[in-house]
């Protein structure tokens, strides 16, 4: 399976953008809603400190940090995306 990690907040209409489009590619996610639990602001420090980024949405696949909404949606438009969800399928096959 793919390791989508969506760090989102639930009122966030880029995150809701990220998420539409996850699902319109059929590829399931996981996802925490920052101002939906306790240490979200904590998280959000820690976010910003690996991946020098202070916004949600905050999207990983497969361990790579590929950005908020505007990066995700290019890195959809030029192949970066479906390249980095296939990186998982080549480890499926190492196993
Ligand atoms: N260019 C960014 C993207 O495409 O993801 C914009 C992200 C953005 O502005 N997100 C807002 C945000 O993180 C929430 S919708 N605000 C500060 C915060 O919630 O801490």
């Amino acid at each position: 399976a793919n390791r989508v990690m969506i760090f989102s907040k639930s009122y966030c209409p880029l995150s809701t953008r990220v998420k539409e489009l996850f699902s319109s590619l059929g590829v399931d996610y996981n996802i925490l809603e920052l101002d939906q639990v306790e240490d979200g602001a904590n998280v959000q420090e820690v976010l910003t400190e690996i991946s020098n980024q202070k916004t949600v949405p905050n999207i990983f696949v497969n361990k790579v940090h590929v950005g908020g909404c505007d990066r995700t949606f290019q890195a959809h438009h030029n192949g970066l995306l479906q390249k980095l969800l296939q990186e998982d399928l080549a480890h499926d096959f190492d196993l």
